[in-house]
């Protein structure tokens, strides 16, 4: 029992972190520290802190352009996680990637890409690795409700399927790509921790993929700064507000009150205690210097690089 607490408070902690740090990520770029895009996950925090809860240290995960949530909720350091959203230095990439580039090959974080569905076949191939050489990890692919009509979304999943990988196909489905919508949701995290715990053993197992679909919502904008057209122009207040009323981390605090895991006054510690972790890791990112010049190219080849005939 003291294992599954652990666990399930471990989960709320996670889920006020990636709130947390996104409540910050909003601010700096209205301050213009923070330039180029930020897509927030806020709202949508079950879906990866469920999902990665039942993953093991060493599987993996690839993510999207709204992928800030994903290594949080396998561990990732907040701290490289900001410093790289401020391209500073100290940053997961050495501040060279930005919000859309956070990898932490230690943790099997394989990273993330702005290219919609582009991580899905890396996914595949990591699957491939794990099956060739005997080992039993499994992988985690998390990708949008518009990802899904993209041609490499089903090419991966038909290869991931006759060749009978590891993988597992989660698709956030938050209802809009952009400003489309995919129309009528809600993911907890209890209910994702359990749905990925089935796919985890179904893939270790050797029986293959599955995909996932988790009903969720972002409640920002598709990325911050938006122009208003683009805000204004698809979705009612009413449906934002109808969704922030089960919100997540509300969900899962109520949860751990009733089945009397945790007390109100445990919760509100963890909240404090995240509000000090992210306040850190954002003076950290501030006080880390930028790359330096010379280190531009570092990185960004194979070393040596590939002679092909
Ligand atoms: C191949 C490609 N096409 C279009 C875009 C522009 N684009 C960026 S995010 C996005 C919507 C993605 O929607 P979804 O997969 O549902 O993810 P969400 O933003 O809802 O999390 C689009 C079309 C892109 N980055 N890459
Ligand atoms: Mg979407």
């Amino acid at each position: 029992m003291d294992q599954e607490r652990d666990l399930y408070m471990l989960m709320l902690r996670r889920m006020m972190l990636i709130r947390e740090f996104e409540e910050n990520v909003k601010q700096l770029v209205q301050r213009g520290e923070l330039v180029g895009m930020a897509h927030c996950y806020i709202g949508e925090e079950a879906v990866a802190v469920g999902a990665c809860a039942a993953l093991r240290d060493d599987d993996y995960i690839t993510g999207n352009h709204r992928s800030h949530g994903h290594p949080i909720s396998k561990g990732g350091d907040v701290r490289r996680a900001m410093a790289e959203l401020l391209g500073k230095a100290t940053g997961y990439c050495k501040g060279k990637g930005g919000s859309m580039h956070l990898a932490d090959f230690d943790i099997g974080i394989l990273g993330e890409s702005g290219i919609v569905a582009s991580a899905l076949p890396v996914a595949v191939g990591a699957a491939m690795g794990s099956k060739m050489q005997g080992n039993d990890r499994v992988v985690v692919a998390f990708f949008g409700d518009g990802a899904s009509n993209q041609g490499a979304c089903h090419e991966a999943m038909n290869l991931a399927s006759i060749w009978k990988l590891p993988v597992i196909f989660l698709c956030e489905n938050n209802q809009y790509a952009v400003t489309t919508s995919f129309k009528d949701s809600v993911a907890d995290a209890m209910a994702m921790y359990e749905v990925t715990t089935e796919a985890v053993r179904r893939a270790r197992a050797g029986e293959g993929p599955t995909l996932i679909e988790a009903r969720t919502y972002r409640y920002e904008d598709h990325s911050e700064g938006l122009v208003r057209i683009l805000r204004e122009s698809y979705r009612s207040e009413e449906e934002v507000a109808a969704w922030r009323e089960r919100d997540p981390i509300d969900v899962h605090s109520q949860w751990l009150v009733e089945q009397e895991i945790a007390s109100q006054e445990e919760i509100e510690e963890v909240r404090h205690d995240v509000a000090e972790t992210i306040a850190e890791a954002l003076q950290f990112a501030r006080e880390s210097p930028y790359p330096e010049i010379d280190d531009l190219l570092t990185d960004m080849y194979a070393d040596p690089l590939p002679v092909y005939n």
